[in-house]
């Protein structure tokens, strides 16, 4: 497997020069869902044109599938909303452990940016008095979450995407950044290959932004396409010397589809928190609705670490389905109602032969988000390494300990327009010429890559990476525990072993070679995550050690991890104070009251 540390010094010369295609370019934004999109309208806006790069085909990033909405204190229906309390309870179900600006930043601006969204065409649903609608969500204080049914990422990418066309921003897709090109300084583009022609690709530029994505996709049942969320961002910024921070916060989706009841391509998808917010009921297979015990107060909507916990207690004490879930019932709402506010889902189970304005869907937990990812200033996304920045699931900050449902899409456009004002703000050179030092370390990573393409072993990546879900499932799943996350560690460090052994056949359009590619970003972020885990002696949102069951206030600290010559190096750091106003809404104790939906 090749070796991801590499500086310029140790570049070695090559007599074979490997062929690639060099674009050279003022701003390179690196992920083509909302964040990057927004950053690039942003810059676009400034004057400057950026080039938005992404995996999929033009449209359909990860974003699509973010379903029941997106959160704003508009305060349509709750008048008593104001941001403030936004960033309250943003603050609270983080545990306090979220950069206070980063939420800030975020409740604050988002308001205006739904509003922008509006005016840019996206198809809000609507009250009476056509104010934009705002649904209950898990652990929010009042009705926040704007939606356009259950297809609300979808909507909102479009938006995005067609506003971007406007502005004629170019785009370029099914393209695999492997390597950020750095001369150990300063971030100078990116390196990687075109997935459709195999052809590597060397991008120039002194400006990068990544909005890749998270990391929840390295766990055996997880929420996302199986190209995306495998912590390319995270472990990009990593191998380019930037902090990551909270890596061991990952968000299990209480409601993810049951494989064993739906067929295994369903496994793990996101039934959305809508139906929660619109009522749905979570009953176990002795017909108990059992949320009544674990939170008689805030009930099917308490946060997403409790209800997701509560889920894998009622199955692990044999309260389960057959099938390995339990029951989501939404069926004694209107029919006409539900096929209003849950299209998608009522489509997709209807496919399935489902009816569920009649009958319960089957759901259990799934991996879905990560909290953790790169330590970025919120005002700038600036990574401390010049030259790049970050933004969106790629970082840390907003979150916290447990993200809030709707706060994801919202931190893509909050923040990503303001990634893109200071990026715009700092760009001198248009499109920056290629040095021979950096053309030599970009085929430094196209020898490297060429080679891992010959790779003639007996195992899969797909094999390893299938392994290493089961070890993080396993080991650093909703509970932990210090032995257990041992043992994840030892087994990751045998699967380390087995990546010498790898087998691709030589095509770098071959998803095998994608695979090999996803296997070298996975495991750094693996043992981020297992040390971090490891590291953080109570519990706290949804890192859940049964060995330390309480919250330890010693504890409100970041656990920040460096890539050094020895290793993963991991150290913490305090905590910032929200502003006076917020701490006043933190005070106050808003709290949503579940009865309210009944
Ligand atoms: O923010 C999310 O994760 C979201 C909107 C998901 C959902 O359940 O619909």
């Amino acid at each position: 497997m090749r070796d991801r540390l590499q500086t310029a010094e140790t570049v070695a010369d090559s007599d074979d020069f490997i062929d690639h295609e060099t674009v050279s370019v003022s701003v390179l934004v690196v992920g083509a869902g909302a964040a990057g999109a927004r950053a690039a309208i942003a810059l676009a806006d400034a004057g400057v044109e950026p080039l938005v790069i992404g995996k999929s085909d033009h449209g359909d990033a990860h974003t699509t599938w973010a379903a029941g909405g997106i959160n704003a204190a508009l305060g349509s229906l709750d008048p008593e909303d104001d941001w403030t309390v936004h960033a309250a309870d943003t603050l609270d179900e983080g545990h306090y452990i979220n950069d206070p600006e980063a939420v800030e930043l975020t409740a604050k601006h988002m308001p205006d940016r739904i509003r922008e969204l509006a005016d840019w065409g996206m198809p809000f649903d609507r009250t009476e008095d056509g104010k934009i609608n705002q649904r209950y969500f898990g652990a929010q204080s009042f009705r926040r979450t704007c939606f356009v049914g259950d297809r609300t990422g979808e909507a909102m990418l479009d938006t995005l995407v067609a506003k971007a066309r406007d502005m004629d921003i170019p785009y370029r897709d099914n393209v695999m950044v492997t390597r950020l090109l750095t001369d150990g300084e300063r971030v100078a583009g990116a390196m990687g290959f075109d997935m459709e022609s195999g052809e590597f690709v060397l991008f120039r530029s002194d400006h990068v932004v990544l909005a890749a994505g998270g990391s929840s996709a390295l766990y055996e049942r997880h929420s996302s396409r199986e190209d995306e969320n495998n912590a390319d961002g995270p472990a990009l910024a990593l191998g380019a010397g930037a902090r990551l921070m909270d890596i061991e916060f990952v968000q299990f989706h209480p409601t993810g589809m049951v494989g064993a009841r739906y067929g295994e391509e369903w496994d793990g998808r996101l039934v959305t928190e809508a139906v929660r917010g619109e009522g749905g009921r979570l009953i176990n297979a002795d017909g108990e609705r059992f949320m009544e015990k674990y939170s008689p107060d805030q009930m099917e909507l308490d946060a997403r670490d409790v209800v997701a916990r509560a889920i894998a207690q009622e199955i692990r004490e044999g309260r389960g389905t057959d099938n390995g879930g339990v029951y989501l019932d939404i069926s004694h709402r209107d029919d006409q109602y539900i096929t209003d506010r849950l299209p998608s889902m009522y489509e997709r189970f209807q496919s399935l032969g489902v009816d569920i304005t009649e009958e319960p869907m089957e759901v259990a937990p799934t991996a879905h988000y990560s909290m953790g990812g790169v330590d970025i200033d919120f005002a700038t996304g600036e990574t401390g390494v010049p030259g790049l920045y970050a933004v969106g699931e790629t970082v840390a900050g907003v979150h916290g300990a447990n993200r809030l449902g709707g706060n994801s899409l919202a931190e893509t456009v909050a923040i990503g327009k303001l990634v893109g004002e200071h990026v715009a703000e700092v760009v001198d050179d248009p499109a920056p010429p290629v040095t021979d030092s950096q053309r030599a370390l970009a085929q430094r990573e196209f020898h490297a890559l060429a080679d891992l393409a010959d790779s003639d072993g007996q195992v899969t990546a797909r094999e390893l990476l299938a392994d290493l879900g089961d070890i993080l499932w396993e080991h650093a799943g909703i509970l932990r525990d210090e032995a257990s996350l041992r043992e994840g560690l030892a087994e990751l460090d045998a699967l380390r072993a087995r990546t010498a052994d790898l087998s691709i056949d030589g095509d770098r359009t071959s998803r095998d070679f994608e695979f090999a590619v996803d296997l070298s970003f996975s495991l750094p972020i693996a043992e981020a995550m297992l040390r971090g885990a490891l590291e953080r002696t109570e519990s706290r949102g949804a890192h859940y050690r049964t060995d330390y069951p309480d919250t330890d206030g010693d504890w409100r600290r970041n656990i920040v991890v460096s890539e050094e010559p020895t290793g993963l190096d991991l150290r913490t750091r305090g905590v910032a104070e929200p502003s006076p106003e917020v701490q006043d809404a933190v005070d106050t104790g808003y709290e949503l009251d579940y009865h309210h939906l009944e």
